[in-house]
This record gives C-alpha cells, sequence and structure tokens, in this order.
C-alpha cells in the first residue's frame, strides 16, 4: 500500500500577523521560505506488510501453567500418601484436599540470565495450596512442587523460603463451613418469632428463605476467660425478591439484626452465642434480647425491602437523542499490534512484554521493555483492601482482602461493544482450583484507541502542529463478588505506562439505624457504609539495567539572597534527595505535588549530566491510596503495605509479594507480614522494587444507587520517561500534522507518512452479538480427562 502523498500548494507571500492566532505579545513568526514545494514521497516509510502475528523472542517462562503440567503436578501430590489427599471433589471438611495449582514465578537472577545473558531456561516450579482438614486443628499450607515435568528428580516441599513468617502454614479457624450454616439456622431458630416480627421473614435452610446469614471477615480473635476464643459476627441479609431475582443486590439488604457467636473449634455443640444487637443496643443473651423485644418500649426500625431500586436496569425518562447510536470506534486498516498467543507476548510500537494470569491475582506483566531496553521487570496487583467502618459489628468487622477469593475465578469473559472495542484483541486465561482447570474465554482485551485528546499541538498565527495521541490498552475485570474491578496497563506513545483500576457493581451497605457517622442514608432504611479500597501493585522498575535509586525531587519553596539583588527574595527550588535506605522508604505523595518521585540509574547519565530515569506519579482519582485506619483489629498484621502510598524495598527472590491470599485466614499471624520486607538495607544504586497504592476512600451516596459508577471509582498511577530520552519520544509517530496558513489561506500542509483511515468500514457488520457470551471451560483434573471439558459459568475458586 502507498502511503498518500502530501498537498502541496505554491507559496504565497507570508503575512506575519494574521489569522486568529496573533495573540502573543512578541509573536516570533518567521514566514515560511518563499516557493517551497514539500513532497514526502511513500519512499520515506517502509512497505513491508505489517504482521499482527508476533513470535516472542523468548519462550515466556512466566506463563501460567499448562493443564497437563496442573495434572501432573496434582497426581504427584496424590501419590505422597503421607498428604492423605482427597480428590478435590469428594472432599469434605475432614479432608485434605488440594485448593490451588499455580507458577512459582522463576528467581529474578535466573530469568535475568536466560533474558539477557542466553542463560539456561529456568526450571519450573508449582506451588500447591493444601487444606489439611483431617486434624483437629485444620491448616493451609503452600507447597513447592518441581521441577516440571514431572519426573524422578521432582520434589515437593512447604514454601517456606517465600513467606516471613518461616512457615507457608497458616491456620483455618473456620474449616467447618455446613456446620457453621446449620448453626446459623439453629440460632435464628430461637428466635424466629422476633425475626419474623421485626424483619418479616425466615431462615431455616429451606428454598423460600427470605434472608442469607453471613458476616464479618476475617473473622476475629479474643480473649475471653484468660482463652482465646474465634469470633463470628454475623447479620441478615435479604435474598432480593423473585421479581428481580437476576439482580444479586443482597449486598443492598443487610437488615440491621447481628448476633455474636464464639465459634472456637470444630465441635459446634460447643459453640454459643455471646449477644444480639438491634438498634444499637446489645444484649449479652438470646434472653435479655427476648424480653427486650417484648417490652412495650421496644423501638422497632423500619424494613430494608428490595424492589425495583436494586436493579440496574434503564430507568426514567431517556435522554433527548438518545435512540439515536453513539459514536463507535473502529480500526479501519487492520491491527497495529502483534500477540505471540501461545506465548502470550505482545508488541505495541516502542513497547513489548509477556503476560501471564494466576488465581491470586488474575492478570500479570513481565518483562516490559520500551525501545528494546527492559524498563520494568514485573508489574502486577498484589492484594486489594476493602475496609469497612460502621455502627454495627459486621461492618466495622469487615476488611477483605480479596486475594483470598482470588481475582483469576471472577476474571470473566468480557463483551465486545462494551468491556472493550469490537476490534480488540481477544486472550483467553486459565487458572487451576479445586482440582479443575478453568479457562475464561476472551477475558483480556487488546485494544488501541484514541482517548479523545491529542498528544501535542502548538500553533501561532503561521502554523499549527498536531500530534494524534493513540494509547494501547490491556485489560481485564474481575467481579469479586459485589465489586467489579476493572484494571487496564495503558501504554502511550511518549513512553508512559499508566495502571488503572475503576470499580462498580454494588456496594456493600449497612443498615441505617443510627449509621450516620459512618455514611449518608442511600434508601429508606440503608444507609451507604464507608469504606477505604486499597489496591497494593509490585513494580519492579529496571532502568537500565538493576542498579536503580529512587529519588525525590522537591518543589520547594526557599528565601534566596542573589548576588543581583540587595534583599533576599521568596522563590521555590529544585531539591534533590535520594531515598538510600530501608528506613526511609515508606513514603506518601506530597501534599500540592510538591515531591517527583524518579527511579533513577545514577550512574547512567544523559549528555547533559542528568541520570536516566522515570517518574512515577498517581495520574487518577487521588481520593485516597492508604488505609484511614493505621492499626486496624481486623487486619492486624496483614496490613503492613497499606499504610503509606507508596514503598520502596530492595529485591529479594524471597520477597516475591506483598501479601498473601491465606493471610485472611489469621490475620494477626500472617504468611507474609509486608513489614518484615524492611530491615534498614541499603537502596543506592542496588535492585529496588516499588509497592504502590492506588485506592480510595469510598463514601457512597445516592449516585452509588444501585451500583457504583466507574468514572468517580478510579485511581492510577503513571510511569514516564523522565531525562531519559533527549527528547519527546511521541515525535516519532506519523500520525501528525503541520498546517502553515496566513491570511491568503493555508500555504502549506505536512504530513510525515500516517495514514488517514480510509474506504468504507460496515459498522453493521461489526455490531457485538450478545449471544455469542459463553462462559468458562472447565476440565477436571483429578481424575484427569483433558477431552471432555465441561462448561460452568460458576465461579470456582
Ligand atoms: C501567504 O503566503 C504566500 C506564500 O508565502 C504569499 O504568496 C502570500 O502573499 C501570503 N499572503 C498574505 C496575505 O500574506
Ligand atoms: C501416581 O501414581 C500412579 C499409580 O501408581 C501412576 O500411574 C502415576 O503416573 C503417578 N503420577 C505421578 C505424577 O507420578
Ligand atoms: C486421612 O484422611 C482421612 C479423611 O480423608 C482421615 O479419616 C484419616 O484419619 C487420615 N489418615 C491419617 C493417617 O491422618
Ligand atoms: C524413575 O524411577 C523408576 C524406578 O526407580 C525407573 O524405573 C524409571 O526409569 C525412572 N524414570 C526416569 C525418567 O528416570
Ligand atoms: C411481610 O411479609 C408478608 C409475606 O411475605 C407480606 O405479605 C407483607 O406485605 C409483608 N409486610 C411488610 C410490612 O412488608
Ligand atoms: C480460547 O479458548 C477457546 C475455547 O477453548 C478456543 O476455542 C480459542 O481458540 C482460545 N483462544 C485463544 C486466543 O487462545
Ligand atoms: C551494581 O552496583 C554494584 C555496586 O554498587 C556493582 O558491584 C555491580 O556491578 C552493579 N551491577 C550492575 C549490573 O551494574
Ligand atoms: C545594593 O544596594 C546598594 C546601595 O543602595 C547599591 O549600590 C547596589 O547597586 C545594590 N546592589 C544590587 C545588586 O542591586
Ligand atoms: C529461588 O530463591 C529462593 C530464595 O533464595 C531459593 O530458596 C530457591 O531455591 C530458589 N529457586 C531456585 C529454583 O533456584
Ligand atoms: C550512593 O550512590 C551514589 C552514586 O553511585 C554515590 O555517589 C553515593 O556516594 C552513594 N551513597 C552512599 C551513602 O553510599
Ligand atoms: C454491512 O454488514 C451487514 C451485516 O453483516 C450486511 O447485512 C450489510 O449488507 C453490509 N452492508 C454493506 C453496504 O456491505
Ligand atoms: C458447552 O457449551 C456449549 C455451548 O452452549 C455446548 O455446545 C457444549 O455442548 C457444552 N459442552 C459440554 C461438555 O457441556
Ligand atoms: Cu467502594
Amino acid at each position: 500500500m502507498l502511503v498518500p502523498t502530501i498537498v502541496v500548494l505554491s507559496s504565497l507571500l507570508s503575512s506575519a500577523f494574521a489569522g486568529p492566532h496573533a495573540r502573543l505579545k512578541h509573536p516570533k513568526s518567521r514566514p515560511p521560505k518563499t516557493g517551497l514545494i514539500e513532497v514526502l514521497s511513500a519512499s520515506s516509510s517502509s512497505n513491508v506488510a505489517f504482521s499482527p502475528v508476533s513470535v516472542a523472542p523468548k519462550t515466556n517462562i512466566f506463563i501460567s501453567l499448562t493443564n497437563d503440567e496442573a495434572a501432573s503436578v496434582i497426581s504427584f501430590l496424590h501419590n505422597q500418601t503421607e498428604l492423605n489427599l482427597t480428590a478435590a471433589a469428594d472432599a469434605g471438611a475432614w479432608d485434605n484436599a488440594i485448593e490451588v495449582v499455580d507458577l512459582v514465578q522463576p528467581n529474578k537472577t535466573d530469568a535475568l540470565e536466560y533474558l539477557d545473558n542466553d542463560g539456561p531456561i529456568p526450571a519450573r516450579y508449582a506451588v500447591a495450596r493444601i487444606a489439611f482438614g483431617a486434624t483437629e486443628e485444620p491448616y493451609l499450607q503452600d507447597f513447592i512442587v518441581g521441577p516440571l515435568p514431572i519426573s524422578n528428580a521432582s520434589t515437593y516441599e512447604s514454601l517456606d523460603w517465600a513467606t516471613t513468617s518461616g512457615s507457608a502454614k497458616i491456620r483455618n479457624y473456620n474449616a467447618d463451613d455446613d456446620l457453621l450454616t446449620q448453626w446459623n439456622f439453629d440460632v435464628t431458630a430461637t428466635v424466629a418469632d422476633i425475626v419474623l416480627d421485626l424483619l418479616n421473614g425466615t431462615a431455616t435452610g429451606s428454598d423460600d428463605d427470605d434472608f442469607d446469614i453471613w458476616g464479618i471477615d476475617p473473622l476475629w480473635m479474643e480473649e475471653i476467660d484468660g482463652e482465646q476464643r474465634v469470633i463470628l459476627w454475623n447479620t441478615y441479609w435479604r435474598f432480593p425478591s423473585d421479581e428481580d431475582a437476576v439482580f444479586d443486590g443482597e449486598t443492598l439488604l443487610p437488615q440491621g439484626l447481628f448476633f455474636k457467636s464464639d465459634i472456637t473449634g470444630r465441635d459446634s455443640s460447643k459453640w454459643k452465642v455471646l449477644g444480639w444487637l438491634y438498634g444499637d443496643i446489645f444484649y449479652s443473651t438470646t434472653e435479655e434480647f427476648r424480653n427486650a423485644w417484648k417490652s412495650p418500649d421496644f423501638i422497632k426500625y423500619e424494613l430494608n425491602l428490595p424492589g425495583e431500586w436494586i436493579g440496574s436496569d434503564q430507568t426514567g425518562t431517556h435522554f433527548p437523542a438518545d435512540n439515536i447510536a453513539p459514536p463507535v470506534a473502529v480500526q479501519p486498516n487492520g491491527q497495529r499490534f502483534s500477540v505471540d498467543e501461545e506465548q502470550k507476548y505482545v508488541e505495541w510500537m516502542d513497547f513489548s512484554f509477556y503476560i501471564t494470569f494466576t488465581r491470586d491475582t488474575g492478570l500479570r506483566l513481565f518483562d516490559i521493555k520500551y525501545k528494546g531496553e527492559r524498563i520494568i521487570y514485573e508489574l502486577g496487583l498484589q492484594e486489594a483492601i476493602a475496609h469497612y467502618a460502621g455502627n454495627d459489628p459486621v461492618q466495622s468487622g469487615t476488611a477483605y482482602m480479596d486475594t483470598f477469593y482470588g481475582f483469576g475465578p471472577y476474571a470473566f469473559e468480557l463483551v465486545p461493544g462494551y468491556d472493550c472495542p469490537t476490534y480488540s484483541h481477544f486472550l483467553n486465561a486459565t487458572f487451576h482450583a479445586a482440582e479443575l482447570s478453568v479457562t475464561h474465554r476472551n477475558n483480556i482485551c487488546l485494544f488501541e484507541s484514541d482517548p479523545g485528546y491529542l498528544m501535542q499541538r502548538h500553533s501561532s498565527s503561521n502554523y499549527l502542529a498536531l500530534t494524534k495521541n493513540i494509547v494501547f490498552t490491556l485489560r481485564s475485570v474481575s467481579t469479586v463478588g459485589n465489586y467489579d474491578y476493572s484494571f487496564d496497563y495503558v501504554f502511550a506513545l511518549d513512553g508512559s505506562v499508566e495502571t488503572i483500576v475503576r470499580a462498580s457493581g454494588y456496594i456493600q451497605s449497612a443498615y441505617y439505624a443510627k449509621n450516620n457517622d459512618y455514611g449518608y442514608q442511600v434508601h429508606d432504611a440503608l444507609s451507604g457504609s464507608m469504606h477505604d479500597h486499597v489496591l497494593n501493585w509490585k513494580v519492579d522498575m529496571d532502568v537500565l539495567g538493576t542498579n536503580n535509586t529512587l529519588v525525590k525531587h522537591k518543589v520547594a519553596p526557599a528565601v534566596v539572597k542573589y548576588p543581583w539583588a540587595n534583599k533576599t527574595r521568596s522563590t521555590m527550588r529544585l531539591e534533590r534527595e535520594r531515598i538510600e535506605s530501608e528506613d526511609d522508604a515508606k513514603l506518601s505523595w506530597a501534599q500540592n505535588g510538591a515531591d517527583m518521585f524518579l527511579v533513577e540509574n545514577s550512574d547512567k547519565l544523559n549528555k547533559y549530566g542528568e541520570p536516566k530515569g522515570f517518574k512515577i506519579a498517581p495520574s487518577r482519582g487521588g481520593a485516597g491510596m492508604y488505609l484511614t485506619i493505621q492499626d486496624s483489629p481486623n487486619l492486624l498484621k496483614s496490613q503492613g503495605f497499606a499504610k503509606h502510598a507508596l514503598y520502596v524495598t530492595k529485591q529479594k527472590d524471597t520477597e516475591v509479594r506483598s501479601s498473601h491470599a491465606n493471610n485472611d485466614y489469621d490475620p494477626g499471624n500472617p504468611i507474609i507480614d509486608f513489614e518484615k520486607f524492611f530491615n534498614s538495607e541499603s537502596l543506592n544504586q542496588t535492585d529496588i522494587v516499588l509497592w504502590v497504592n492506588l485506592g480510595m476512600h469510598h463514601v457512597p451516596h445516592t449516585g452509588d444507587m444501585p451500583n457504583t459508577v466507574f468514572t468517580t471509582a478510579q485511581s492510577a498511577f503513571i510511569i514516564s520517561p523522565h531525562n531519559y530520552l533527549l527528547n519527546d519520544a511521541s515525535r516519532a509517530t506519523r500520525q501528525m500534522v503541520r498546517i502553515d496558513y496566513n491570511a491568503s489561506g493555508v500555504q502549506l500542509v505536512k504530513e510525515f507518512g500516517g495514514k488517514m483511515a480510509s474506504g468504507v468500514v460496515n459498522v453493521t457488520a461489526q455490531q457485538p452479538n450478545f449471544w455469542n457470551y459463553e462462559g468458562d471451560v472447565a476440565v477436571r483434573k483429578f481424575p484427569y480427562d483433558p477431552l471432555h471439558p465441561f462448561n460452568d459459568t460458576e465461579s470456582i475458586v
């Protein structure tokens, strides 16, 4: 294909002051050269056909376990008689069973040897998370299994070196789901008349129950009579009514009645009810509660009932002209990035990277290269906290650590035309849990788009120079229970990489009674329970090698005496500081954006003597980056990564993640306590890792009903070249135009070989077919029968 040539006009005399752009005080307008004829011909472009299929330069050593690998690990473990495993499909609370199998990412030194120095390919290892139920003291433990493929050389051992506690084991104080469900019904039965009177419904375990019963997460440990007891506060949630049944808005239907249980041990006959709460009044026995309820001055509160308000369908008078199709994006002349689907490797413009996917944290990126140089070794979510508050114990006691539930299992298929442009390139992802390998079809999308503003523009009375802004996005969305987290990694032509999280879905709300200090009333008997979201990312940057330093360049007020003035002057100046020790490495974004944080390689100077680096900065949201509650009684020692906006530590193969999916079982004795990463090590020109938080203080208001909207519920950070190149890298794009003009009109249109979209696009043919939505594919691993997958749209953790 020929690149279109440039419009050439015969030149006319120029006028320095003409047109609407003569607004500079002292315009330095140079007349265009007379007689100029500018032709950029097709020969200036390479006409080699672009291939949207690439071949990864190296095997993706980070790629998820294959189904066969997972199956062989599971088979291998079942052969270890001392583990006494039961097939997950048959396992109950008193059995040992494999919960999750995933890749142990290779150690960085081995990975770099392979990637950079033609070293050997690192051996693959799996982690198997096993629930040990066949004991009075149930626990979970991670084992490292390998090398893969399984051979006589393969072994398994506790994955202790990837912990800070020294042991990959954690106690499970809540192993008996079935007993707990029965317990809840039994407790409710003792007050069935009161529940019917106050809440107008029943919870007995039958199909026509009105209420679901659940409560705090994580469980509490409380010292009672000198003994550590396991405490659960529960509340009643109403099921959405039949007519609204498709909407799972149960978290909008808290009922305001709470009970406290001591559920210590595995014998539920020894469990106890420790009290009731209604209308902000605590009753320490069921009898006390009953007597109060019988008394004439007992105050009853309004019912929080389901209805149309729970649904998210279009409602009310629609907007004018809204029956007309809105604009759509198209990719008129084909895909401009390339993908190696098998290796999950992507190239776009100056960037390349590898993708992987895990059960705990979903999508992750490795070896992000820019202009052929690695800039980020690893970029991925670590943990997502949602910490609530309220006048009731369930809201006060809720602090989800969502990797416990996992981002992988809930990263469902995306909908073209809605989640991603119809022309997106979709990828599948697989995770292995409960001895199933589940493939989410089309749950990752890649697409280029025009963000709707230019990369660059300038104009004078003589010319305009305009550069298009085309960005490349990698997206996946995880619906963890009531919330939908959308994750974007956005690459830009100027060398920036932006990490964005957005939240939508149903809020978890609170009963309204006496709850005004913890949120707004958002429906008849409902309070939007205030909460903090903190999502932690590992950002292992490598700027021109692994020896890097985090520096803080302060935009600081100063009073300065200059030789050219007799009086001092109030001014500002640039103050450079180095973060040279882990002792100084718990950081926050300065007020008024006064601190610029840069990851630089102090040994690699540009030609002006400035170290080459990348800046890291918040780029969206900014309504909260760390927990308001700095000493959470729910999270205890598991919130170490969420107390500041960002952290920097020395890279260690033993410090792989800032959190662990099993910390939630016993947050006071976590497997990984991030605080323990800090031990005064030098951060001066060494391999450093940034741990960056995104989030928000979410105080839901009526605009969150029935679902939170992405527009305000978003947060992001951006990494961008800083004295790294000698100019703005986006100058390399051809998608720009210069228009020279004077009072006689346009004198020159200069283009650079970029094509305007051409041809006819049949947008009808691009309409998505929503009937193609298929859900997941699952393959049972034990016994393993890869030829008989089955469909399962239910999430499996
Ligand atoms: C505009 O520029 C052209 C080319 O230099 C020149 O011929 C023409 O006279 C100019 N017009 C005015 C109004 O200056
Ligand atoms: C486990 O044992 C079974 C039966 O002895 C054998 O067929 C299978 O190959 C073994 N699996 C592994 C991974 O060693
Ligand atoms: C093995 O597990 C079963 C339950 O699956 C249990 O009954 C049995 O006692 C366990 N055996 C040993 C030796 O722990
Ligand atoms: C594994 O060990 C068995 C028994 O010792 C032996 O027969 C077999 O050849 C070995 N396999 C490999 C791959 O070394
Ligand atoms: C209570 O429930 C009954 C049966 O479902 C229903 O008929 C009645 O309208 C409800 N009362 C209130 C106040 O909602
Ligand atoms: C995704 O999975 C489906 C179903 O297994 C398969 O047909 C399709 O080829 C896969 N797509 C990619 C890009 O791997
Ligand atoms: C990093 O710095 C250390 C000493 O500060 C030096 O020994 C090492 O060679 C450097 N590594 C690289 C890759 O430059
Ligand atoms: C400072 O003040 C003295 C006395 O008024 C004057 O001579 C001198 O020029 C001043 N210096 C500057 C830098 O303005
Ligand atoms: C990876 O690093 C850990 C911690 O240093 C070490 O215990 C482990 O053996 C290493 N793994 C491999 C495959 O070398
Ligand atoms: C930190 O590294 C820089 C650049 O290599 C060096 O100039 C400086 O002396 C180092 N600081 C310390 C405390 O070692
Ligand atoms: C556009 O596509 C639609 C749907 O595929 C098709 O029915 C229609 O004929 C196409 N129109 C043109 C002009 O090609
Ligand atoms: C999975 O679902 C597809 C589409 O509904 C259906 O054609 C296929 O038979 C199902 N496969 C199994 C094993 O149920
Ligand atoms: Cu929220």
